[in-house]
């Protein structure tokens, strides 16, 4: 069986199609087109067992255990190294929760830390004010602001990572770089500004997820949202769920996996891409991937000569890639997809998803309301603001970094991480240390319903 070209027009379920009116009606602010390319069936979905890292996370890598039970590590200053730094925390070794006291940019004037011990979480919906942002200083050795390499189980939440200041020494740098890493979890985050990949998975990773994020604006001559594998050698189980890319040439995502490889590229936008949009390729032995509830939206910088998914076989070893397409809105004129990608086809997403999918639609406003870093800076607001208007471009404006508010760090006597007077209305003590307790008996540590608390306060 062959996957199969739907149009509008074209449909015979008519309780579908007035539902789809019904959608329409109810989002009439979102640009529709008409033909799209699907299989005849509709997914399977396979949620992975374990503990998950925290309520609602989601993905492959959701069942990183980041620094659950460990040691909470205040981050008292923004300054590059020492006491009390982000760095110092990083740099620590057993499971610990890297808590922020204070907000604004770290801004890194050496070499930036690698996130190399395992057992880590960065809770920065802990943060006051306006929150953390990653940055550096501009030097050869500033670079990527934010890698994470020869490791596992890391969690990363609600930080931003602006590289404002491109390194000088070479001609590429992320904002974020996973390599040869298991279990990691990106949930929440921004970045913009990198002069390769805002986010970029690297050699042999596994069971990652980047949920929930904003990725906008690559710096040209290389702006390029998300290469999600790099010269991998071994399959891997990869998702990239929920995410907002804009503004960027292409790689929006790039999959470049073995065969073997779970990989699921499930209800994100992808908005403002000029070559094309999601590229699937065949360097290490054809991508399998599953695209479902995506919104391919074309903006000032997309042309008719833009493709929306695009198998490329250039570099092919022979083994195709498979390609699986589910309720993807491709909104704009630009080519869906290439003749290659329509050949790849399937009709069985090539590994059941680890989620139930949201409609394109419904994804698409979720998105725009909830993915990034919170609560939201002007970069992340503007970027939304662009996809809802189609304006905007590639590489416009020139990177500023917002300004920042510095807040009033919660009460937090016992520096167990959560807030005193929070602590209290669940039944904690806010005279010990009982981050990992369960008060309320739910079953949810005390400290992960304190982060949900959190994220309520900042406006998700
Ligand atoms: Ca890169
Ligand atoms: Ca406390
Ligand atoms: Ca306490
Ligand atoms: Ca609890």
């Amino acid at each position: 069986m062959t996957a199969k070209r739907r149009n509008g027009a074209g449909r015979k379920v008519w309780p579908l199609a007035i539902l789809g009116m019904v959608l329409v009606a109810a989002y009439a602010l979102i640009p529709t087109d008409g033909a799209r390319l699907e299989a005849a069936q509709p997914p399977t979905v396979s949620t992975p067992g374990g503990t998950k890292s925290f309520p609602g996370a989601i993905g492959w890598g959701a069942s990183s255990a980041g620094g659950r039970g460990g040691k909470i590590i205040y981050v008292t200053t923004l300054a590059d190294s020492g006491s009390g730094s982000f760095r110092a925390c990083v740099m620590a070794s057993g499971p610990r929760v890297c808590v922020f006291r204070v907000a604004g940019v770290i801004r890194f004037t050496t070499t930036p830390p690698v996130i190399s011990e395992p057992y880590l979480t960065i809770a920065g919906q802990t943060a006051p004010g306006s929150g953390i942002v990653l940055a550096h200083a501009g030097a050869p050795v500033g670079r990527t602001p934010l890698v994470i390499k020869n490791t596992h189980d890391v969690v990363v939440r609600n930080i931003r990572v602006r590289a404002d200041l491109p390194g000088g020494s070479r001609g590429s740098e992320d904002s974020i770089t996973i390599e040869h890493a298991t279990k990691v979890l990106v949930d929440h985050v921004s970045a913009s500004w990198a002069r390769d990949e805002l986010i970029n998975g690297y050699a042999d990773n596994d069971y990652i997820t980047v949920s929930n994020s904003i990725f906008a604006w690559g710096i040209p001559t290389h702006d390029k949202c998300a290469l999600l594998a790099s010269d991998p050698t071994d399959a891997q189980h990869f998702s990239f769920i929920g995410n907002l890319c804009a503004h960027n040439g292409d790689r929006m995502p790039d999959v470049n996996f073995p065969h073997g490889s779970c990989l699921e590229v499930v209800d994100n936008i992808f908005y403002n891409a000029q070559s094309r949009f999601a590229e699937v390729w065949e360097l290490f032995g054809g991508t399998p991937v599953s695209f479902v509830g995506n919104s391919f939206i074309g903006g000032p910088n997309t042309t008719n000569l833009t493709v929306g998914i695009a198998r490329d076989t250039s570099t092919s070893i022979g083994t195709p890639a498979v390609i699986y397409a589910w309720d993807n809105r491709f909104v704009g004129a630009f080519q869906d997809m290439n003749a290659e990608a329509e050949q790849a086809l399937v009709n069985q997403p090539p590994c059941p998803l680890t989620i139930n999918p949201a409609s394109a639609v419904n994804a698409y406003t979720s998105v725009l309301k909830k993915a990034g870093a919170f609560p939201r800076d002007s970069i992340d607001d503007q970027a939304v603001y662009d996809v809802e208007h189609g304006s905007g471009r590639i590489g416009q404006p020139a990177p500023v970094m917002p300004a920042q508010t510095a807040g009033t760090p919660y009460p937090d006597a016992d520096k167990d991480g959560m807030d005193d007077n929070w602590e209290v209305t669940i039944g904690a003590n806010p005279r010990v240390p009982d981050a990992w307790g369960d008060a309320n008996h739910n079953g949810v540590s005390n400290f992960d319903e304190f982060l949900a608390y959190r994220d309520k306060v900042l406006g998700l």
